[in-house]
């Protein structure tokens, strides 16, 4: 047993008993929404994903250990200090670990921490990716290389239109990691069901999905899948709306001087405050749209696998 590893009994039992898993982040709890809707959607998540036959596991670092599956206290203390935790990446967490912090895990980190505990399938609501101007700044997420050599499927919708979501695409093929749509033959856009790119790979069920992932990791080919899930379209917001919200956020960004790890939960913050808080209102909609195919397909996948 890895001694950095704190897994709740819960989630033990349902990985010693090859039961359906989710895993879940936490930066989108401490960095990516304000409390108290923070919170709020942390146990919605965790209900829904219940609902669905699965087990979740919110994933932080707390005294020392990497907490796979949070109690309601560990999870009303990181709602409420937010942005005062620190968010955690791959590169953070032994500082985080050594120090005896209190750490919300990004993708790259979350995905880390799972495949640790023995849990293959993730929800989230975006993934990090290559930012607009990479070219000058190199302010490429962590995330992707994560998912170029960490075995976890991560479920979200889609590519935020923060990012260079072309540049994204190609940066993902060259690490050879498959951008699955769920039933989409077309890229979401997070706040938005269309991005004008296309999916390697349009799957109609959970099932082929987890098929796929078996097909995959029994291979041996090392590292992630990112499966996309448009969100709903009575949650979606407008384009013109988003994209016009997006560059103005990103012109604030760089007149502040706002970059690394900052930048992320600027701009989504920013985005917020430009919509009008009707944002806020499609990244749950979305996220949670998005728990529960995950749940949905670690049902699935349980099934396959044993
Ligand atoms: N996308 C969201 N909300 C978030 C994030 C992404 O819609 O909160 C977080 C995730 O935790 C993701 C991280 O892993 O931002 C990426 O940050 P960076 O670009 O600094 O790697
Ligand atoms: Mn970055």
């Amino acid at each position: 047993m890895n001694p950095y590893l704190d897994i709740l009994p819960e989630v033990q039992k349902a990985l010693d008993n090859k039961e359906a898993v989710v895993a879940l982040e936490s930066t989108i709890i401490s960095h990516g929404m304000p409390y108290p809707k923070n919170l709020e959607t942390a146990f919605l998540l965790e209900s829904e994903v219940r609902k669905h036959g699965a087990i979740p596991a919110t994933i932080a670092l707390i005294d020392g250990k990497i907490k796979v599956g949070l109690t309601q206290d560990e999870l009303t203390f990181l709602a409420k200090e937010g942005t005062k935790v620190i968010k955690t990446s791959r590169r953070d967490i032994p500082y985080v670990l050594a120090q005896k912090l209190t750490g919300a895990t990004t993708v790259a980190a979350t995905m880390i921490a799972a495949e640790k505990a023995g849990i293959a399938i993730f929800a989230t609501g975006g993934i990090g990716g290559v930012h607009r101007g990479a070219s000058k700044t190199f302010d490429i997420s962590a995330d992707l290389q994560e998912l170029a050599k960490t075995n976890v499927a991560v479920v979200c919708a889609g590519i935020k239109a923060i990012l260079d979501l072309e540049l994204t695409l190609e940066y993902l093929e060259t690490l050879g990691v498959p951008i699955l749509g769920y039933q989409t033959d077309e890229l979401p856009a997070f706040y938005t069901r269309k991005s004008g790119f296309k999916v390697d790979y349009n799957l109609q069920n959970p099932q082929e999905i987890a098929t796929l992932l078996k097909a995959k990791w029994d291979l041996g080919i090392a590292g992630g899948v990112v499966i996309t899930n448009p969100i709903p379209k009575e949650s979606s917001l407008d384009f013109n709306l988003m994209t016009d919200a997006i560059d103005k956020a990103i012109l604030e960004q760089n007149k502040l001087g706002i970059k690394g790890k900052e930048s992320t939960p600027f701009l989504l913050a920013k985005v917020k405050e430009l919509t009008r808080g009707r944002s806020l209102i499609s990244n749950i909609e979305l996220v949670r749209n998005n728990v529960i195919l995950a749940a949905k397909i670690a049902v699935a996948y349980v099934k396959t696998y044993h």
